[in-house]
């Protein structure tokens, strides 16, 4: 493995110098993780971006994120080490789409994942995280919904929620949708004594063989506080960093090799130290589209 010490103390210094603050999304690179001042999920990283008082947020994640950030602090300069780290579900739909779903569905509430574009955000009524969908579709209180873009997540929400009629749109996460029922019997027959934790992007036949369904934030806190010493991670493998970390003395095993987000391994440290040394890699977003989405994006970060 690469020696990263002399890498991360430059960074850690540069980013004194610049009074700038690191938040790493839980999929990064372990020494990414590492060297951040905030590791966390969208929610927590959105908050903790609207919290900071540093002028400069370095945004190791993915596009969607790092314009979450934006549209909740204008005030400050969202710079991202790879600005080409995208999210091929938040692609899945436009602005111009959702307009048109929409029309189709008169007066039902539109509920958007944060992963989205801030286009996308802007025509939604609320968003969501993983961690927070179905306590947000509950507050809601309505008896129908447009879902997008993430139809796993959706009948996740649908199946916690049988009172709410869900309309889901084709989206899916590629690196999460990939995993098959067949994988998770072949894990926990390897580990018989291991919980399966899961993400909500799975499909829903993986998700029902599983014995917890979290979002990256929870899976955190319910391997601190779980009985069980040893579980099987169905999400991004990134994860495993920070659940050693939250952890310690736990055991974690991968689902099965390379569960990984090629997007969210674009990020390296060595791009870090290059984005904090000429400051570049802005994201931004137009005054119009962000005071559209604010509102959807901070009922978001209210709610759970
Ligand atoms: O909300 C996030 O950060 C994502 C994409 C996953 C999760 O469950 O934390
Ligand atoms: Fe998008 Fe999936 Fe990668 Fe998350 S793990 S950024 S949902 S492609």
């Amino acid at each position: 493995m690469a020696d990263f010490t002399i890498l991360s103390a430059e960074i850690r210094q540069l980013a004194r110098e610049r009074g700038a603050i690191i938040l790493a999304h839980n999929y990064q690179r372990a020494e990414v993780q590492d060297v951040a001042d905030f590791v966390g999920d969208s929610l927590g990283l959105s908050r903790q971006a609207a919290l900071t008082d540093a002028g400069i947020i370095i945004f190791a994640g993915v596009h969607f994120m790092a314009e979450t950030a934006k549209i909740l602090s204008p005030s400050k300069t969202v710079l991202m080490p790879e600005p080409r780290a995208g999210c091929p579900m938040a692609d899945m739909i436009t602005g111009d789409a959702l307009v048109a779903w929409k029309a189709e569905h008169p007066g039902v509430p539109v509920v958007t994942y944060v992963n989205s574009s801030a286009d996308v955000k802007a025509v939604s009524d609320v968003c969501v995280t993983s961690a927070n969908a179905v306590a947000v579709v509950r507050a809601l209180g309505a008896s129908r919904i447009l879902f997008a873009p993430d139809k796993n997540l959706g009948s996740w929400v649908a199946r916690s929620l049988p009172d709410v009629d869900v309309e889901l749109w084709e989206g899916w996460c590629p690196t999460h949708d990939d995993v098959t029922a067949e994988q998770v019997v072949a894990a926990r027959e390897a580990h018989p004594q291991a919980a399966v934790i899961a993400h909500p992007e799975c499909r829903p036949d993986v998700v029902d063989l599983a014995d917890a369904v979290l979002s990256t934030s929870q899976m955190l806190a319910f391997a601190a506080s779980s009985s069980a010493d040893e579980f099987i991670v169905v999400t991004e493998a990134g994860l495993i960093h920070a659940l050693q970390k939250a952890a310690p003395g736990k055991r974690f095993h991968e689902l099965r090799p390379r569960m990984l987000c090629p997007n969210m391994k674009l990020t390296t440290l060595q791009k870090v130290r290059d984005c904090l040394a000429d400051l570049s890699g802005e994201v931004v977003v137009s005054e119009d589209v962000r005071v559209a989405a604010l509102g959807a994006v901070e009922r978001m970060v209210a709610i759970g």
